[in-house]
């Protein structure tokens, strides 16, 4: 009984300094310790597995490693409770652990000077004065009884003080709804994108050739998203080049935007899979600003960091290649881009997994060579360089779907950017390839709508689809994972008529 609330003094004192540590962290600005020890965690997280959390858990992810932090961080607090009963030195040693290892996560996330510490400072001091007062009633309480009465009025009271703390935090961090209002009042000239005539087949159950903003495919490995004023936002242009630059967000602009449809792809996409959309992007084209910055020779990669500081590499040929529209992306589908996509600005390069040349709230721009540099996925035994592999998808009828029996529409969509899709074909219980019909495409870096029709008899039924890419080569049936550069294999679906 007793050492039960020695443990919950501890959970008490770490929970009031998780709160002071986030409001301090919030008043200044920076990230909070907890979230760099679930970033330390999420980073020191070997890569295969890592991508299984991001990917398979999905939008959950975040929210699930800073909980899981949290409660582990409170679990150790009860425990330096209990300790601190018989031996409260030991407790002040293990909290001040705690506090190290969060520092060094703080310190580790890198540049942001000494307000990381402060705020790690103002949780451990805190720690220790709550679990102090609130041990000191049950130590000198004349009665147990006593003792815990006093307990509770200082566990409320620790209680309102935190829970205002955050509040406040919060209040003073109003940084982030400032850029959504920034946003909010951007007039971009960028327009929306008409979709070609065709290109929607209008077969029931497949997704929109174009994907809305509010339905597009989401990664990153930020556990907040960065919140950059368009006013604050700086993009330099650096490395091995003749004329490092610095530009604006109003100056990129003002460079003029050029629109083009591109469809985004994630080399975790699993063969089926929905980690992919298409959009109307507008933007800079970044080989008018590599020009500008003169390129030298030798460099054959840009490195890019986002003002979270994730990494990626391109080949510099994909990026001054005048026949591919790699641009600085403003917009998505003719408004601003959301936060979650990379506002203000993002790079877009048609034909290239997201992971090696998507990268979102970017700030800098290195011009260097592949063997100077690793990037974030690249790390973690992703590949250097990611072409996106021709792929084709069954949206119609889904895995386990039940049909009538009879005529039956099939689709779904299929795509090899920058390459282009000639032929799409689909295949009923084992039997011939049939080809499908091919929705319209403005060009070659879109996906690409099929249909097809279907007679099926009662019973179970499977269905498999293949697509073959512009220079003629149809995708291999090996199935291999998505890892280190993108899965193959043909989609396959069994389904039930009748
Ligand atoms: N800053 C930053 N940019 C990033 C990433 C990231 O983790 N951080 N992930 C990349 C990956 S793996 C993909 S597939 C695309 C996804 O872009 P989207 O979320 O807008 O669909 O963004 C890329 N850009
Ligand atoms: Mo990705």
């Amino acid at each position: 009984m007793r050492s039960s609330w020695y443990a919950g003094a501890g959970v008490i004192a770490g929970g009031a300094g998780v709160a002071t540590s986030l409001a301090a962290a919030a008043a200044l600005r920076t990230t909070s310790p907890v979230v760099a020890v679930a970033e330390a965690v999420r980073d020191a997280t070997p890569g295969g597995l890592a991508d299984r959390l991001i990917h398979v858990v999905g939008h959950a992810d975040k929210p699930l490693l800073v909980a899981g932090t949290v409660v582990i961080l409170l679990g150790l607090c009860a425990l330096a409770g209990r300790l601190s009963c018989r031996h409260p030195t030991a407790a002040d040693v293990m909290l001040g652990l705690l506090a190290v290892l969060g520092l060094l996560a703080a310190v580790g996330r890198g540049g942001s000077g000494v307000a990381p510490a402060i705020a790690v400072v103002v949780g451990f001091v805190t720690w220790i004065v709550v679990l102090r007062l609130l041990t000191g009633r049950l130590h000198r309480a004349a009665t147990p009884a006593a003792g815990r009465r006093g307990f509770l009025a200082v566990a409320g009271g620790v209680a309102l003080i935190s829970g205002l703390a955050v509040v406040g935090g919060r209040a003073l961090s109003s940084g982030r709804r400032a850029v959504e209002e920034a946003r909010a009042r951007l007039r971009l000239p960028a327009r929306r994108g008409t979709v070609p005539a065709g290109a929607d087949l209008g077969v029931a159950g497949v997704p929109p050739w174009r994907t809305p903003a509010s339905a597009f495919y989401l990664i990153h490995t930020a556990l907040i998203v960065p919140a950059v004023a368009p006013a604050d936002w700086r993009l330099r242009i650096h490395g091995m080049v003749d004329r490092p630059l610095e530009i604006g967000y109003d100056e990129l602009v003002g460079r003029g935007l050029h629109g083009r449809w591109v469809t985004l792809c994630c080399v975790s996409n699993e063969v089926g899979g929905d980690l992919i959309g298409n959009a109307f992007w507008s933007g800079v084209p970044i080989r008018d600003l590599l020009a500008q910055a003169g390129v030298r020779a030798g460099a054959d990669a840009v490195k890019q960091t986002s003002a979270d500081g994730w990494t990626c590499g391109t080949p510099l040929a994909a990026l001054t290649d005048p026949h591919r529209d790699a641009m600085l992306a403003v917009a998505m589908n003719g408004r601003p881009l959301p936060l979650v996509h990379g506002f203000p600005v993002r790079m877009v390069v048609p034909g290239l997994y997201g992971y090696v040349s998507a990268t979102k709230w970017l700030v800098d721009l290195e011009v260097t060579r592949f063997d100077r540099f690793t990037a974030y996925w690249t790390q973690r035994g992703w590949g250097e360089r990611g072409p996106v592999k021709t792929e084709s998808r069954i949206d119609v009828p889904r895995s386990g779907a039940r049909v009538p029996a009879g005529r039956v529409r099939v689709g779904g969509s299929a795509w090899a950017q920058h390459t282009g899709i000639a032929k799409v074909e689909y295949q009923l219980d084992g039997g011939p390839w049939q080809p499908a019909l091919l929705g319209a495409v403005p060009q070659a870096d879109t996906w690409v709508q099929w249909a097809g029709e279907i007679t099926v008899a009662p019973g179970e039924h499977e269905l498999r689809v293949r697509a073959t890419d512009r220079t003629g080569s149809t995708q291999t049936a090996v199935r291999r994972d998505v890892l280190p550069d993108g899965a193959t294999g043909w989609h396959t679906v069994g389904f039930q008529a009748g």
